[in-house]
């Protein structure tokens, strides 16, 4: 880690020898997490570091799983693929000034293919002209592509701008690719498009202010899903707006509270709009041999039209010290009929996922760690869906994880 007590060194709260965090204007930086949204200040954040000059700070991060992921039943399908995303950061800061240029990439068009991955229950964009159900779509290749400029109004107060040709309105948690409770798991949460979906949007213009613990913050984006092509940056409009509260309860609490507008989302329904409420708490816990355990709550409700859908979210992810990782999920999510591909068309089903696994990792003391994992997913639904989906619905995964090593 080059640059030893330079203001920019990453978060490492908590474990002995390492740098503590850097605080711009009362923003520690381990408080910064995807698109402009908060996560506990004490998370850690685990890069590779290096110094570009005496201005610049370079980091990378990445999270790359290679897996094999089977799921039951005639809706099921089998596939080996790679979900995966790497991050470059450039960021340079004085006393006043602070400027964090990103770029994050993901090649899951091509590890996933473009219909994406099976995954039961998944709703969510399209491809070849149909709706994707029952996978996961894979992530723009452009996943980020930003630049943020944060003023200090005074000792503990900010002003901020981001400029987005593809990234994340200010709408709701940190996105689950991103979070400390989901980065160990492969799966995506079934709550995705209810929660988080926004966080790749090709046109994001957010002007914001913090003091103290809070954070408030208003967006112009566009409001459009990535369509299947992934590999471009869409035309950026902003026709769409978001707002969001933050704030984070001392060391170990990030809460927020959002609402958007989002126009014509769905390319296959594009006379629909939409609003999105979320709620959301992350918790972080450290613990005294360096483990972590990192929960999320979420609640999130998506209305077109006068009919509403809401989803639930709790997850954690626990690592239980240098080598085993234990993780978890459990949602309740209303798809309707027409989301689900099923009819009656305008009918909510009640979805319940409930997720578990487990990684070791294999390289605890390596500059990059290298770990072995699985996990299952149970789904339980309403007795009309069995046709369609079976009985016990479920999903298993073994899979690789590489991300940075936590001892640098
Ligand atoms: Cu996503």
């Amino acid at each position: 880690m080059a640059g030893g007590a330079d203001a920019t060194t990453p978060s490492m709260a908590g474990m002995p020898g390492m740098v503590m965090p850097s605080v711009f204007a009362g923003i520690p930086a381990g408080r910064e997490s995807s698109g402009t949204a908060w996560q506990p200040d004490a998370t850690p954040m685990f890069g590779h570091h290096l110094m570009l000059g005496d201005d610049w700070m370079l980091m990378t991060h990445y999270n790359v799983f290679a897996a094999y992921d089977e799921q039951s039943g005639r809706r099921g399908d089998s596939q080996l693929h790679s979900v995966n995303w790497a991050m470059l950061m450039a960021e340079r800061q004085d006393a006043e000034n602070k400027l964090t240029l990103r770029g994050m990439f993901s090649l899951e068009p091509w590890t996933t293919t473009k219909r994406g991955y099976p995954l039961l229950f998944q709703t969510g964009e399209a491809y070849r002209g149909r709706p994707l159900i029952d996978r996961q779509h894979p992530h723009d290749f452009f996943m980020e592509l930003s630049g943020t400029y944060r003023r200090a109004l005074a000792a503990d107060a900010t002003a901020f701008l981001y400029v987005a040709p593809s990234g994340e309105p200010a709408l709701g948690p940190t996105a689950f690719p991103h979070r400390a409770s989901a980065m160990v798991n492969p799966m995506a949460p079934i709550s995705h498009h209810w929660l988080d979906s926004s966080h790749i949007s090709f046109g994001v213009v957010t002007l914001g202010g913090s003091t103290g613990r809070w954070q408030i913050e208003g967006s112009a984006f566009n409001g459009r899903e990535p369509d299947e092509d992934r590999w471009d940056i869409e035309r950026p409009t902003l026709d769409s707006y978001a707002g969001r509260l933050s704030f984070n309860a001392g060391a170990n609490w990030s809460l927020q509270v959002s609402r958007g507008y989002m126009a014509s989302p769905e390319e296959l329904h594009p006379g629909e709009s939409q609003h999105r409420t979320t709620v959301s708490a992350q918790h972080r816990r450290g613990f005294a041999g360096g483990g972590q355990l990192a929960t999320t709550f979420a609640w999130g409700v998506n209305r077109a039209g006068g009919n509403g859908t809401e989803a639930y979210l709790i997850e954690s992810a626990w690592e239980t010290g240098e080598k085993l990782t234990i993780f978890g999920r459990g949602e309740r999510v209303q798809k309707t009929g027409e989301e689900l591909g099923l009819n009656p068309r305008a009918e909510k089903f009640a979805i319940r996922q409930l997720s578990v696994g487990g990684s070791y990792e294999l390289t605890p003391q390596g500059p990059v760690a290298v770990a072995l994992g699985g996990a299952v997913s149970y789904s339980f639904k309403p007795g009309q869906l069995d046709a369609a989906y079976g009985k016990r619905p479920v999903g298993a995964w073994v899979f690789v994880r590489i991300s940075p090593g936590k001892k640098m």
